[in-house]
């Protein structure tokens, strides 16, 4: 990228006195080692504050060195973009992207006009006559692949939004974001369809060194905890970036330290990311440079679009301060809510007020994760792991579906979207490949869900989903009170690498077991049963010869189904009596996946200040932590992680 070689420019130097003679106005990187340690009296010799340890833990990227840089970038009205670049309109024209009736993204141009996600497309018009108007890409029953379909807003009842072409700019995007950094020095989290995460320290620590030879060491009196030599400047060039003030009248008046000087480095960085997305890609997003990911990630939405913001350390406490809290991460849902409830505010302020014990009426872990967060601490590590863990096709039924039949023609489609993601992952070459494949199913205030593995011996087709797929939702309705159904999903997961060396035929032999398992999948029901891990037990077996009923649509289709199902398992163990077959247990939460555990793609849940469609085809990644994901039938507050596993 070619930072070290970029001219470090200095708006004003100001030289610290006589202490440092060999510094001049254009060498603004003096040498240190020669002089400050060896000059007579030492205790007048001005320091950092920051000690060498510090500044060697950047190199490995420890959330625990106070020099750390974290910075977040998120695109601006992301699926609005990709409209924009897709049909090569004009960026300044106001455009929208349609979801039914609904708007989901809505550009700058746009937003000038008042237009926000709570409006409908009847509304939108109204207020701005010229809105371009991008309907999403649909799939259609029968169709191989979505489209782009005309007066697809029409079509709600027959067709499935997708949002792969999003899903395409995404990967398009963090490739660039990648190949701009140091292969080796980089750092990188997807953190939903539009933002990543970037852990700046040890491309930082390496620029830094660069630049001021003089922190280079070795460290004086071998003392780790010896501090730093002082920064040999007073102003820094912080280009165009929007520098949060400090809010408090001598707070620019004290000489930049190590802390600031990382900062600026970390946001040239970002300022080349975001050149190079825009220039390769086409996209302005915006970013935020601060010491760890939720100042960093309210850093870019600070300004946009198309700006990025650094929130120095001496700037957070203010930053902060100002803030509802509801804006941090992992506030912004139940948690924040709860939290609003019970002190009767939204405002950072008034939460610094109340001590340790009054905030941990919200759980012990709980309150003293929002105590340290609210002072601007977050020790959780970027996290790189960018591949996918799972994946997820829903639909939500306006009006409801009522039959087996209807129901199997969208689990062709949720066959179709998911298999063929699973080929952009590598599949069809047996790189990774789902183990468990889950059915979610709503009927009224019940959600119920299926699983059944994966089998491992053959290769995965689209016509495998789709028969394990109508197997889970004939066990659904033969289970009966399956009609009206308002939403069904249907979802892969445990993604694997792929089986590389050669397990022969053992392989295959797991397909009777599996076959048999399926018979006896997990169940969970939100109003019911409590979960439990079961046994391979009978399953629905019994409900074949159980009494027929005449309301439950579909019950004879979906019984013909598990029979079907149910003699090709006992034909394969028959044929494979003597293998050693695996118990397949079930651990009910599974179907709840953590979404930094991996690329979940889940149907927002609909808020009352995010109602724009109010329906779960759209799926796009949530930002909130695994436990403050919606959790099936409990109350249990999230216990934000402090730090995450490598
Ligand atoms: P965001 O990053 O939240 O929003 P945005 O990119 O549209 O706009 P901003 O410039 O403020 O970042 O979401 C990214 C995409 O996710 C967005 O373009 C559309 C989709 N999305 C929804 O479909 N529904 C939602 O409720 C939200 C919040 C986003
Ligand atoms: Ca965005
Ligand atoms: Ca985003």
């Amino acid at each position: 990228m070619g930072l070290s070689k970029r001219a470090y420019t200095f708006k004003k130097i100001r030289v610290s006195g006589p202490l440092w003679p060999n510094c001049s106005m254009s060498s603004p990187a003096p040498n240190f080692a020669s002089s400050p340690f060896s000059i007579t009296s030492p205790r007048r010799i001005p320091k950092s504050k920051f000690t060498y340890k510090q500044l060697h833990q950047l190199k490995s990227y420890s959330p625990q060195t106070p020099l750390r840089v974290i910075a977040h970038v998120d695109l601006d009205a992301f699926y609005a973009q990709c409209e924009t670049v897709r049909l090569g309109i004009d960026p300044s024209k106001p455009l929208a992207v349609q979801q039914w009736q609904g708007l989901i993204a809505i550009n700058y141009p746009a937003r000038a006009f008042g237009l926000s996600r709570h409006v409908t497309s009847t509304e939108a018009l109204k207020q701005c006559p010229d809105l371009i108007m991008q309907h999403v890409a649909t799939w259609k029953e029968g169709d191989e692949k979505w489209a782009y379909h005309e007066n697809s807003f029409k079509e709600m009842a027959t067709h499935k939004v997708s949002l792969d072409p999003y899903r395409m700019e995404s990967r398009k995007i963090l490739k660039c974001i990648k190949e701009t950094l140091p292969e080796k020095e980089q750092r990188v989290e997807k953190a939903g369809i539009d933002e990543v995460f970037l852990d700046l320290s040890a491309q930082v620590h390496t620029v830094l060194l660069e630049r001021y030879p003089e922190l280079r060491g070795p460290t004086p009196y071998e003392d780790p905890t010896e501090r730093l030599p002082k920064v040999p400047t007073t102003v820094l060039d912080w280009a165009a970036d929007a520098l949060v003030e400090t809010g408090e009248e001598d707070g620019e008046d004290v000489d930049p330290d190590w802390d600031d000087v990382c900062m600026v480095i970390a946001s040239e960085i970002v300022r080349d990311v975001r050149k190079d997305v825009k220039e390769k890609l086409g996209y302005t997003c915006s970013g935020g440079v601060a010491r760890n990911k939720m100042l960093a990630k309210l850093g870019s939405g600070y300004k946009k679009p198309n700006q990025q913001t650094v929130i120095r350390n001496r700037a957070v406490k203010h930053f902060l301060s100002e803030m509802k809290f509801t804006k941090i991460r992992m506030l912004g849902g139940k948690l924040g809510d709860e939290a609003v409830a019970m002190f009767g505010t939204d405002k950072v302020k008034d939460l610094l007020e109340q001590p340790m014990d009054q905030l941990k009426k919200l759980g012990d872990d709980t309150g003293s994760w929002l105590y340290s967060t609210i002072r601007g601490e977050d020790n959780s590590e970027v996290n790189p792991r960018t591949q996918i863990k799972s994946m997820l096709s829903a639909k939500s039924f306006r009006p409801a579906i009522n039959s087996f039949e209807q129901g199997v023609r969208w689990l062709r489609i949720f066959a179709a979207d998911i298999f063929s993601r699973c080929v952009e992952e590598g599949v069809l070459e047996n790189k990774r490949r789902p183990k468990t494949v889950n059915l979610h199913h709503r009927q009224g205030a019940q959600t119920r869900s299926r699983q059944a593995p994966v089998p491992q011996g053959k290769p995965l087709s689209e016509a495998m989903l789709f028969d394990l797929a109508k197997n889970l939702l004939a066990q659904v309705v033969v289970d009966g009170r399956a009609w009206p159904c308002a939403n069904l999903s249907l979802s892969v997961g445990g993604f694997e690498d792929g089986i590389t060396n050669n397990k022969g035929i053992g392989g295959f032999l797991v397909r009777g077991a599996e076959a048999k398992a399926m018979m006896s999948t997990g169940r969970s029901a939100s109003g019911g049963e409590p979960p439990a891990k079961r046994r391979r037990t009978k399953g629905n077996i019994a409900n074949f010869f159980g009494p027929r009923d005449d309301k439950n649509k579909g019950f004879d289709a979906a019984r013909a189904v598990l029979m079907k199902a149910h003699s090709e398992s006992t034909r394969e163990e028959e044929a494979e009596d003597d293998f050693d077959e695996h118990e397949h247990e079930h651990d009910e939460d599974d179907h709840f996946h953590d979404p930094n555990e991996g690329d979940v793609e889940r149907p927002h849940t609909p808020t009352p200040d995010r109602n724009a469609s109010n329906n779960n085809d759209n799926l796009y990644r949530s930002d909130t932590p695994p436990s403050a994901q919606p959790q099936h039938n409990t109350h249990s507050l999230p216990v934000p992680p402090t730090t995450q596993p490598k």
